[in-house]
């Protein structure tokens, strides 16, 4: 695993820092590259579980072969009656739950990090209309709607059913808390490159958070089936430094008509 990771490593130092962007890609068999903290550690415990249920699986199989071939009728005519036997029955009991007990642990841990937002810097609430989002900076005072941009209007270069006309936009190496909810039905704000999926409910906030490490364009997809168009509700986060996002606002909040004097 730390020879993958370190692959990865090399992988992401070959990346230009800019233009980097993480969506599904046609016969995508595995995950997107974590980009936040808790992608990581998803990514890390799912390697760590594949390794166990391999393990369990090659034993199970390496036995059965065992006793298909050493009992067969030709080696074996006159079966054992035996239907019971304390020390295995206590054996096979056993090694499961510590196995269980073993990956509750690190699960469990995960679960704790994935809810618990740590103090965040900035707030971003996320909801769900049929069929398009719309984001609110609570502590900046902007809202704006986010729409599917459709098909025959996509500039070259752009992803189909993936972009929209206006994206998220966050700073890295920030604590960022997303509260999500509804304005009709339950939707669900995914993006899988963060490890993140949160349903939205109508009359509840959701709450969950991410840490994005690198700049980049991030996109995910309405995860909840809500209606015709649920497919056409993409989400689309753009991470870039703290100082650019610095400056986004500042022109998010300056009028965009020059003021008459007086
Ligand atoms: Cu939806």
């Amino acid at each position: 695993m730390r020879g993958f990771h370190f692959l990865l490593g090399i992988f992401f130092f070959l990346l230009p820092s800019r233009g980097y962007a993480d969506y599904p890609r046609p016969w995508q068999m595995y995950y997107q590259d974590p980009v936040t903290p808790v992608m990581e550690h998803l990514y890390a415990f799912h390697a760590t579980l594949l390794v166990i249920e391999g393990l369990i699986v090659f034993t199970v199989a390496a036995l059965l072969i065992f006793v298909v071939i050493r009992f067969r009728a030709s080696k074996n005519a006159v079966p054992s009656k035996m239907a019971h036997n304390t020390l295995l029955e206590i054996i096979w009991t056993t090694i499961p739950v510590l196995i269980l007990a073993f990956i509750a642990f690190p699960s469990f841990k995960l679960l704790y990090m994935m809810d618990v937002t740590p103090k965040s810097q900035l707030t971003i609430k996320a909801t769900g209309n049929q069929w398009y989002w719309t984001y609110e900076y609570p502590d900046h005072n902007i809202r704006f709607d986010s729409n599917i941009v459709p098909e025959d209007q996509l500039k070259p270069g752009q992803l189909r059913l993936f972009e929209v006309d206006n994206r998220v936009i966050v700073p890295t190496h920030t604590n960022i808390r997303v509260i999500t909810t509804s304005s009709d039905v339950v939707h669900s704000w995914a993006v899988p490159a963060f490890g993140v999926k949160r349903d939205s409910i109508p009359g509840r906030l959701n709450e969950t958070w991410f840490h994005v490490k690198q700049e980049g364009v991030y996109y995910g997809q309405c995860s909840e089936l809500c209606g015709v168009k649920h497919g056409f509700m993409p989400i689309v986060i753009e991470a870039i430094s703290p100082a650019k996002f610095e400056q986004w606002l500042a022109s998010k909040k300056s009028p965009s008509q020059p003021t008459s004097g007086g």
